[in-house]
Formats: structure tokens, C-alpha cells, sequence
């Protein structure tokens, strides 16, 4: 009976071992096997904003596609028609920019596919992004360069956007040359022809870059400056003005004597007066300096705002 038992249990060990064994070659390609494709610099637009991404919120984010090349690794532009997508130029998948990334990360996607079989390592892809959930209503779109899906020791690739480029096939133009493309002018209800569509002084590429503060289609606060001549005579004369509703926004108050009235439009010859970050709604400046030694006191002032273009 000892004997019996003995090879009873020396079967079911041997049972189990080549059941280990034949799932031990199938554990080790699982965790080879995932491909992650994303991108690691942001996609953004003309001012510097990252396009829209959330992950957990892809009808509201920008619009990826991973695709194939069309015969010879070439890219076409597209049509937005479903031909083309679906014929021409095959679509890997569709993801959004904000998918796969840790929490909301505008500008940046991340696409894990489980069976990387679906990028085969003998043709080439790239990935395509669209400044909307809809490539039908986007404006503009941009690719990556083509890649091949990689042997299957490589886990991750970081193809970047290259540049914008419009959906329409049209060139991109400025035509007022404030900063903003016409074609986000119009999206954005802007004329294209102004360059201050409201004529509040403020111009269009400056109240876009500061939309949570300014209303690009509607007058603004303007800024208007005084001076104030001084109550006694020891008292400076200063320079004071309101400024705008935009926080930390930093003001110039530049000063040119009136003499250089025939380059009145040539700001090379205004100085700087002061420059600075406003810490109060009212800003007043003591420009004593600037005008003491005229009598009397004859030249302009003026108050720039000074912003970079990303
Ligand atoms: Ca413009
Ligand atoms: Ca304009
Ligand atoms: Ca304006
Ligand atoms: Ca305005």
C-alpha cells in the first residue's frame, strides 16, 4: 500500500510540473509583449498653449491617430474623408492626447498596445494628431515621422510632432500680422484684417494669449496715462495710469523729449523710465528726473506692455 501511495504522488508532482512548464514560456513573452508609443514633448499652438488633453476625457482632447505609411513610407495629408483613412492609409488606432498619461496632461499621449503584433517590424507608421476630438472640425494637424514597429526587445517609442500644418491644405498666413493665423482669427469670430478687431488698443495675439483676462471681440478697460503736476513744489511730478486686469503683468513707462517730435513713431528714442510688475491697481511713478530739467517741462511719456511671443 506504501508502494501504491508513494507513485500516486510522484504522478500528480510530475502533472504539475508540465503544467508549470508549458506556462512558463507564455508568462515570459507577456511581459515582453506591450508597446507603448507616445510622445514626451507637448503639441501646442501658435501661443505656446498646450492642445487640449485629459485623459479621461477624450471626447473633449485633441484626436491621435497611429497609422501606416501608404506604399514607400509616404505620409499623406489629409482629406477628412473616410476613404483615405480607411483604404489608402489604414489606422492602427485611435487614441487622444491625455490617454494613457498619469492624470490630466495637456499636449502629450501615451498608446500601449497589448498585442504589438498590430505594428508589424517590417513596415513603417507615425502618429498624427489633430488640435481636435474631430478631425473634421480641426484646424490644424501635425505628424510624426514615419517609424518602424520595433523588434520586440524595444518596449517604448517617442516619435515628436513635427509642425503644424492645416487640415485644408492651405498655407498658413497672417495676413494683419498681429501674431494670430487667420485661420484661428476666424475660428476664434476675429477679423483677420485688424489687427485690433475691438479697437480697444489692446491687438488680437495679445488678448488671445491672455483670453481668461481679456475679451478679444469686445472693448477692454484701456489704458490711459496722466501726469500730475505736484501740489508743492517740492513734491515730484509723477506718471500714473489704471492698469489692466491681467495679474503680474508687467508695464514700461518710457520718456522721449519733444524735440524728437519728427521720429514720433520710431520708438528707438523713448527711454525706459521704469519697468516693472504692477503690485497695485493704480500705478504712480515719480518721473522728477525725466522732466526737471526742461522749464518748462516739455516731452511724451508713454506705457507699453511688453509680452514674448513663444
Ligand atoms: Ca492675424
Ligand atoms: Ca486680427
Ligand atoms: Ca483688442
Ligand atoms: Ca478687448
Amino acid at each position: 500500500m506504501q508502494n501504491m501511495k508513494t507513485t500516486f504522488h510522484l504522478k500528480i508532482r510530475r502533472a504539475t510540473l508540465i503544467g508549470t512548464l508549458a506556462i512558463l514560456p507564455a508568462v515570459a513573452n507577456a511581459q515582453g509583449i506591450a508597446l507603448s508609443v507616445g510622445s514626451t514633448i507637448p503639441m501646442q499652438d501658435v501661443l505656446g498653449r498646450n492642445w487640449t488633453g485629459n485623459n479621461g476625457d477624450p471626447d473633449n482632447s485633441s484626436r491621435v491617430e497611429i497609422r501606416r505609411t501608404w506604399t514607400g513610407g509616404i505620409i499623406l495629408a489629409p482629406t477628412n474623408g473616410p476613404s483615405q483613412i480607411d483604404t489608402f492609409n489604414p489606422l492602427i488606432t485611435n487614441s487622444h492626447l491625455g490617454r494613457g498619461v498619469i492624470g490630466v496632461d495637456p499636449g502629450i499621449y501615451a498608446e500601449t498596445f497589448t498585442n504589438r503584433n498590430l505594428l508589424a517590424t517590417n513596415l513603417t507608421y507615425y502618429a498624427r494628431v489633430y488640435d481636435r476630438p474631430d478631425s473634421s472640425a480641426s484646424i490644424y494637424y501635425a505628424d510624426t515621422a514615419p517609424f518602424f514597429g520595433p523588434p520586440a526587445e524595444i518596449g517604448s517609442i517617442n516619435p515628436e510632432f513635427g509642425a503644424r500644418q492645416r487640415v485644408d491644405g492651405e498655407a498658413d498666413v497672417d495676413t494683419d500680422g498681429e501674431g494670430l493665423p487667420d485661420a484661428m482669427e476666424g475660428d476664434m469670430g476675429l477679423d483677420a484684417g485688424n489687427p485690433d478687431t475691438d479697437e480697444d488698443g489692446y491687438n488680437d495675439y495679445f488678448e488671445a494669449l491672455y483670453d481668461d483676462y481679456l475679451h478679444a471681440s469686445e472693448p477692454d478697460p484701456s489704458l490711459s496715462i496722466q501726469i500730475n503736476r505736484p501740489l508743492i513744489e517740492t513734491d515730484p511730478y509723477t506718471v500714473s495710469w489704471w492698469t489692466i486686469p491681467v495679474p503680474d503683468m508687467t508695464y514700461q513707462l518710457q520718456y522721449r523729449p519733444q524735440q524728437r517730435i519728427a521720429d514720433e513713431d520710431d520708438g528707438y528714442f523713448f527711454s525706459n523710465v521704469w519697468v516693472g510688475a504692477a503690485t497695485e491697481t493704480l500705478l504712480d511713478i515719480d518721473v522728477q528726473d525725466w522732466v526737471g530739467t526742461n522749464v518748462p517741462p516739455k516731452g511724451f511719456f508713454r506705457v507699453t506692455v511688453p509680452y514674448q511671443a513663444p
